[in-house]
């Protein structure tokens, strides 16, 4: 899962030494932990206000959602609606501990497609709630940690477009 477990795994399958290349890679996330681990425990000391605030600018934008026929309308929708912001947040922490974005892929992208449309959920919206959350958080930050978090986040946009 994370670069040090995937280049071990890689290596071993070939009764190999770790390569130049993987420990070039190795070491890059090794120096970025400390930074990557900040991130992490700010998404998780804020989560409560990142997804309140960024809920209020998606249902501004899409007012839609929380109107009558709305999926997200009525206070049991609309919390579920949060709680899936929550969901995703929560799988950005995880990719940002690992350095990689496929527990984020493994847990939250694959099959979603298909997920939101049997439940009649608008995706764009949902995207349109992480970047919201992007924009949030990363307003928290310095702009070095904002630019390494915005890639969680732009990946999970981009895999739900
Ligand atoms: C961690 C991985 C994971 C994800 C991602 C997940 C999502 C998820 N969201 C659901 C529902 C839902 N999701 C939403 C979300 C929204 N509706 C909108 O219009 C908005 C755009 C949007 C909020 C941003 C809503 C309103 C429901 C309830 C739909 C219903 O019951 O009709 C459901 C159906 C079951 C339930 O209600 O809990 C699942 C499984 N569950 C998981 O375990």
């Amino acid at each position: 899962m994370s670069i040090v477990t995937k280049s071990i795994v890689n290596a071993d399958a070939e009764a190999r030494y770790l390569s130049p290349g993987e420990l070039d890679r190795i070491k890059s996330f090794v120096t970025s932990g400390e930074r990557r681990l900040r991130i992490a425990q700010t998404l998780t000391d804020n989560r409560e206000r990142i997804v309140k605030q960024a809920g209020d600018q998606l249902f501004q934008k899409r007012p839609d959602v929380v109107s009558p026929g709305g999926n997200a309308y009525g206070q049991e929708m609309t919390a579920t609606c949060l709680r899936d912001m929550d969901y995703y947040l929560r799988l950005i922490t995880y990719g940002v501990v690992a350095g990689d974005v496929t527990p984020i892929e493994e847990i939250g992208v694959v099959g979603v497609r298909e997920m939101y449309r049997s439940l009649g959920t608008p995706i764009e919206a949902v995207a349109e709630g992480v970047r919201a959350m992007k924009n949030v958080a990363t307003s928290m930050m310095s702009s070095e940690d904002a630019s390494e978090a915005g890639s969680y986040f732009d990946y999970l946009v981009g895999a739900m477009q």
